[in-house]
């Protein structure tokens, strides 16, 4: 497998999900890392050395030798195609890349704005339109479920980058007060991606479980 000649710098939050989407393919790609834990806001993610590194003022960010990067699913599309050997994370088929590319946008989109949003609303008491999240995320559920209904993973029978993006915000829905009870193929999917060899988890918040 390519390795990287110095530890890739991952700029982070340890609570955010965009982050440990990037920690999990590193984990799993067997990739050396080396964490940077930031704040949000004016003594963190808004300095003006952090938005340097990404004008959006958000995480993730890596630095790989000359490369700055930002954005979750960019991250996951470079690391898939610099340092995965197998070329099973990001493969070639353009059915499967494209299949990847439509899972990538809903991560980018219902994801976010449905179970992800949710969850910030009770870690961080932000005061968001839970009603709203809550119907994003009970749609995109509904949806996933029955995809993966009649498939082991997103894109198909192998794991790739699409599930990587997905697994964070889905599998910690509860602690935004979004139950996974309702969806038996999300579950079962949960469980083969924390099977995978190299899962690392996030760390669990008990604020929300029980909301
Ligand atoms: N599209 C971005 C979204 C990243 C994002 O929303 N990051 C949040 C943490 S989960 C953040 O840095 N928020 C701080 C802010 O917006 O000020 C990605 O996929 O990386």
């Amino acid at each position: 497998m390519p390795a990287p000649t110095a530890a890739i710098r991952l700029y982070r939050h340890v609570l955010s999900g965009h982050c440990h989407r990037i920690e999990l393919m590193l984990s799993i790609l067997g990739v050396p890392f080396e964490p940077v834990d930031m704040q949000f806001g004016p003594a963190g993610t808004r300095t003006p050395e952090f938005l340097t590194l990404n004008a959006f003022g958000q995480v993730p960010v890596i630095e790989d030798g000359d490369l700055t990067l930002a954005d979750s699913n960019a991250i996951l599309v470079y690391l898939a195609q610099r340092y995965d050997s197998s070329g099973t994370w990001l493969p070639s088929d353009p059915v499967i890349a494209g299949n990847i590319q439509r899972w990538l946008s809903v991560a980018a989109r219902q994801l976010a704005e449905g179970p992800a949003t949710a969850r910030v609303a009770n870690l961080f008491n932000s005061a968001v339109d839970r009603e709203k999240a809550h119907g994003i995320a009970d749609r995109l559920f509904t949806i996933t479920d029955a995809h993966l209904a009649d498939r082991p993973y997103f894109a198909g029978a192998a794991p790739t980058i699409a599930d990587i993006a997905h697994y964070s915000y889905t599998a910690h829905a509860p602690e935004g007060g979004v139950s996974l009870e309702p969806y038996p193929n999300i579950r079962a999917w949960i469980a083969r991606v924390e099977a995978l060899p190299g899962f690392t988890p996030m760390p669990r918040s008990a604020v929300g479980l029980a909301a």
